[in-house]
C-alpha cells in the first residue's frame, strides 16, 4: 500500500516509524528540551540518523490542561524547525490543527498534515483540499478540546464510534476533492478515552484496518501504558516498544514514537522473525 504525500510516496508494505519532534515548552514528556529552534533541528537530525521514516513536528501540547499557544506563536515555533526538516530527505509532517500553520507548512514543502482534530477547525479542510497532493492523518478525538476530553469519556462501543467518525471524516475529505490515496487514519490513543477504551482499540484494531486506509497509531509513553505498569513517562520505554510491536502485529502501518532508535531495532527483529513484512 502506498501513501501519497507532497514530495514522497510512502511505501507501507513494511511498517514505518514516525519520529516525534516537540517544539512545545510544556509537552508532558520532553517539554522544554527542544524549545530552542537549534535543539529541535538537532533532534530532527538525530531521529533521521536513528532511522525515522517520517518526522512529525508539532508546537501545540495537547496534554489536558496545557496552555494553548496563539496561532502566531505556534507558527513561530514550528516553521523554522520544519524548514530544516524538509532538507533531510524524509517525509515531514506538521502536527497542528491551525489552518494558518497548515498553509505555511505546505508552502514550505511539508509532506503531511497530521491533525488531532481531523480538520474540523474552520478553514482546515480548505487548507488541505486547496493543496493538490499533501498527505493527511485524520485522528479521532472525543470532542475538540483536549482540556475537556478526559472528563468522563463515555461510548456505547468505542471502536464503533471511532470507526464511524473516521469514515465520516474520510468521506467529507473526499467530497472536498482530497484523493483517498492521501489519507491515513488514527484511533487517537488517549484522546478522550479511558484506559479500557484504549485497550479495546488495540484489541479490536482489525476493525479499523478494515476501513481500507493505512492506520497510524501513537502509544508512545502514554498514560494508559503508565497506568498498566505503574511508571512515569520517562520510564515507559519498554512498554512503548511492546505497544508499538503489538500495534504493528495487529496491522498498523505507521507507529508514532519518541524513541526512534529502540523502535527501529525492535521492528528489525520482529520483521526478521517473520512476524510482519
Ligand atoms: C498523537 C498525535 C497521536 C497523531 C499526539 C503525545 C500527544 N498525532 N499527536 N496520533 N498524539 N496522529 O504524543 O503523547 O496519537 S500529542
Amino acid at each position: 500500500m502506498l501513501w501519497q504525500t507532497t514530495r514522497h510516496s510512502v511505501d507501507l508494505s513494511r511498517p514505518r516509524v514516525m519520529g516525534i519532534v516537540n517544539v512545545t515548552p510544556d509537552s508532558f514528556f520532553d517539554g522544554g528540551r527542544h524549545l530552542a529552534t537549534d535543539a529541535a533541528r538537532a533532534h530532527c537530525d538525530r531521529l533521521v540518523q536513528e532511522g525515522a521514516d517520517i518526522l512529525d513536528i508539532g508546537g501545540e501540547s495537547t496534554r489536558p490542561g496545557a496552555h494553548a499557544p496563539s496561532e502566531q506563536e505556534e507558527i513561530d515555533r514550528v516553521l523554522p524547525v520544519l524548514e530544516h526538516a524538509c532538507t533531510l530527505n524524509v517525509p515531514v509532517s506538521v502536527d497542528t490543527s491551525s489552518p494558518a500553520l497548515m498553509r505555511a507548512a505546505l508552502a514550505a514543502r511539508a509532506d503531511i498534515v497530521n491533525d488531532v482534530r481531523a480538520l474540523r477547525r474552520p478553514g482546515a479542510l480548505d487548507a488541505v483540499a486547496s493543496h493538490g497532493s499533501c498527505g493527511v492523518c485524520l485522528m479521532h478525538m472525543l470532542g475538540d478540546d483536549p482540556a475537556a476530553m478526559q472528563q468522563a469519556p463515555a461510548y456505547d462501543d468505542v471502536v464503533a464510534a471511532v470507526s464511524t467518525f473516521l469514515q465520516e471524516r474520510m468521506h467529507t475529505l473526499q467530497h472536498a476533492g482530497v484523493d483517498v490515496g492521501r489519507l491515513v487514519l488514527d484511533p487517537g490513543i488517549g484522546f478522550g478515552k479511558t484506559q479500557e477504551h484504549n485497550w479495546q482499540l488495540m484489541q479490536r484494531q482489525s476493525e479499523l484496518i478494515r476501513l481500507g486506509r493505512p492506520l497510524l497509531v501513537g502509544w508512545s509513553r502514554k498514560s494508559t501504558l503508565g497506568l498498566l505498569i505503574g511508571r512515569e513517562a520517562s520510564e515507559r520505554l519498554a512498554a512503548s516498544i511492546a505497544a508499538a510491536l503489538a500495534a504493528v502485529q495487529r496491522g498498523a502501518h505507521i507507529v508514532r514514537v519518541h524513541d526512534v532508535a529502540a523502535t527501529v531495532d525492535a521492528l528489525a527483529v520482529w520483521r526478521r522473525s517473520g512476524l510482519v513484512a
